[in-house]
């Protein structure tokens, strides 16, 4: 029996490294009827066959797992957006963190793509990124020109030990960023994929790949930003720095919204918590009030 994780599921069989063996495996029988599915990320016991080839017998408990993209075991999630081409939106990033929070994954931000940004925009895109590390949150910049070492060596430690999912819009530099940390892995980037539209979202596979000490997905991104899993209560929660202050709310649950004497609305007049966080959170709000209700 060999202990390992599945890197990759492709066509019914499943990767398996153990080590530094690399085992083709199929799932066990027994795993349909007890509706158990392996997932890329997942810790098995795998039995090996004379042939070299295994068989899953047990999947380990999982800490988390994702659907879309279908990995387990998600230590942190890399939220890769651009500040040019397409130009940095921080309504979109704040989508990215909620979702993430929501998992109760760590987030690591990239911006990418600094050596296009124009000289009209810096100031406002310096502030944006004070803002976030000043939130608590991992933050680094990328350029695909900056030597590979200095990235490398920037990246390294948030990596390390650590099962990461890449997560971002199509051609903020998902692939460009992981082709620059390990020159081996000659992903597909930029225009050959994009000539196929939409799809180039059909990467049908997940698979991890050990870069920087750590093991990470480059996935076609999550594909579905809507928040049908968040309930309108939880939305608060996905703001830390909400969370640091709603004891001090008047009210017990306080929502921040209409509440009088809302520690969080009276840190937005201050500008302790940056503006446009309660902004995204209240256009959040709204969409998940709106939401149709499901039965
Ligand atoms: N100027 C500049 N271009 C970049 C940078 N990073 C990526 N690009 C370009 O942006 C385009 C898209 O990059 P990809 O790495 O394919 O983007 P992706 O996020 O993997 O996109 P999908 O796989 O479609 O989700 C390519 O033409 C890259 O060369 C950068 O730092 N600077
Ligand atoms: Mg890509
Ligand atoms: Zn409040």
């Amino acid at each position: 029996m060999k202990e390992g994780r599945i890197i990759k599921a492709l066509s019914g069989f499943y990767y398996v490294l153990s080590g530094d063996q690399l085992i083709e495996c199929k799932g066990r029988g027994l795993f349909r009827k007890q509706k158990i599915t392996p997932l890329v990320g997942d810790r098995v016991k795998v039995e090996v066959q004379a042939d070299g080839t295994g068989t899953i017998v047990s999947v380990d408990e999982r800490i988390n797992e994702l659907i879309r993209p279908p990995v387990a075991n998600i230590d942190q999630a890399v939220i890769v957006n651009s500040l040019a081409e397409p130009d940095f939106s921080p309504l979109l990033l704040d989508r990215f963190l909620v979702l993430i929070e929501h998992k109760e994954i760590k987030p690591l931000i990239i911006l990418t793509k600094t050596d296009l940004v124009k000289e009209s925009k810096q100031e406002s895109i310096d502030q944006f990124m004070s803002d976030y590390r000043s939130l608590g949150y991992d933050l680094l910049t990328f350029s695909k020109d900056d030597p590979a070492n200095t990235i490398y060596e920037a990246v390294q430690p948030h990596l390390a030990d650590k099962i990461s999912v890449i997560a971002g819009q199509s051609g903020v530099g998902k692939s460009t960023f992981l082709n620059v940390l390990d020159v081996s892995l000659q992903l597909e980037t930029g225009d050959i994929s994009k000539s196929l539209g939409r799809g180039k979202h059909t990467t049908r596979h997940v698979e991890l790949f050990s870069i920087a000490g750590g093991l990470i997905a480059d996935t076609p991104g999550f594909s579905s930003l809507e928040f049908s899993e968040i309930e309108l209560d939880e939305l608060r929660y996905c703001f830390p720095e909400f969370v640091e202050l709603q004891d001090e709310c008047k009210f017990r649950g306080c929502m921040h919204m209409k509440e009088p004497k809302c520690a969080v609305k009276a840190a937005v007049d201050t500008g302790d918590i940056p503006a446009f966080r309660y902004k995204h959170y209240k256009t959040f709000y709204e969409e998940i009030n709106s939401r149709k209700p499901r039965y």
